[in-house]
């Protein structure tokens, strides 16, 4: 009796640890037009600046961006616009064109140099 007591408590812990943990998500987005440092802390200095961000890190060589977050305050395509609107591209989501202009030199793509 008292073990099935014991697995009942268990089983609602494990629940309750589990829709904790699905709340945060960590997702990969392609940075395609980042070009150097500044670039890098841009876009990490914007995702950051996010409510339900936890935690970014720009890779430079790579061209990727990992972001931690939660799902039930920020999703995806809001981080995507908020690196769009600092002028650089995330997954599908285009850059700020107007933006984009403004970036020094050296963010800009290799063929607007
Ligand atoms: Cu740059």
């Amino acid at each position: 009796m008292k073990s099935i007591i014991k697995t009942g408590i268990s089983v609602i812990v494990a629940g309750l640890l589990i829709s904790c943990s699905s709340d945060t998500k960590t997702a990969e987005l392609k940075l395609a037009s980042i070009q150097c440092g500044m670039c890098t802390s841009n876009v990490e200095t914007a995702v950051a600046d996010l409510e339900g961000v936890s935690k970014v890190e720009v890779d430079l060589d790579n061209k990727i961006g990992k972001v931690t977050y939660k799902a039930s305050i920020i999703d995806l395509a809001a981080i995507e616009k908020a690196i769009a609107a600092v002028g650089y591209d995330a997954n599908n989501t285009k850059a700020d064109p107007e933006v984009y202009a403004d970036l020094a030199m050296c963010c800009k793509l290799p063929e607007d140099q």
